[in-house]
């Protein structure tokens, strides 16, 4: 049953459960050609998320910038492609949140480990503001923090858990959000990590 938290925004508890064998496999052979690294801030900070990426873009950040790419800056290579079970969870999810006919070219993969934590950010780095997003939770769980269009606007916070899908569109494409440092619950299946990803429209 959708779980709003927007008026575009919702939380599908434990849609990708049924999944969870092939998307961990299909991580493990993403990660085995373009590995989880912890990139740079333009302001000069390492990330304390983890991150990799699959499908034709692929989101970066370093010391000029932060921007999508066709190829992997750590292998000079196209990042892996987007497996066939990626793409068709992303419009399921998307179609049951209301969003038909999302096709995602961009799947940012995050790993966090008990204290890593994303601060308030908006996702601005996308060529299409009208395709939504898509977030899968894998692990450990975490509290999503989900503000407003102002950074000054006071979040909500939702926990996430393993298998939680959460969708955004529309008017609630822009707003703020983050996730609080990861508490250290150590998931029966994944240990202590917690995997995300996002699937966008990008390019
Ligand atoms: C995560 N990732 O759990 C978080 C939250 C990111 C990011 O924010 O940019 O990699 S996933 C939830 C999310 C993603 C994109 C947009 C919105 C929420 N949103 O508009 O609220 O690793
Ligand atoms: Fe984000």
């Amino acid at each position: 049953l959708p779980e709003p938290i927007g008026p575009r925004a919702v939380v599908l508890r434990g849609f990708a459960l049924p999944c969870v064998e092939g998307l961990l496999s299909a991580i493990a052979a993403i990660e085995a050609i373009s590995p989880f690294r912890h990139m740079t801030t333009p302001g000069g900070f390492t990330m304390s998320v983890a991150l990799t990426n699959c499908g034709p873009l692929g989101w970066t950040t370093d010391r000029h910038g932060y921007r999508y790419r066709g190829t992997d800056p750590a292998t000079g290579k196209p990042w892996p492609a987007m497996p066939a079970l990626f793409g068709q969870l992303a419009r399921d999810a998307a179609s049951a949140a209301g969003f038909e006919h999302f096709d995602p070219d961009a799947c940012l993969i995050n790993r966090y480990v008990p204290g890593a934590r994303m601060s308030l950010h908006q996702d601005k780095n996308e060529q299409d503001f009208g395709a939504p997003i898509v977030s899968v939770s894998l692990g450990m769980p975490a509290i999503f923090l989900f503000g407003g269009l102002r950074r000054s606007d006071r979040p909500l916070k939702t926990p996430l858990y393993h298998g939680d899908i959460a969708v955004w569109g529309a008017e609630d494409r822009m707003r703020y959000h983050g996730i609080m440092p990861l508490k250290d619950n150590p998931h029966p299946a994944l240990g202590r990590q917690r995997i995300n990803f996002t699937f966008r429209k990008a390019g």
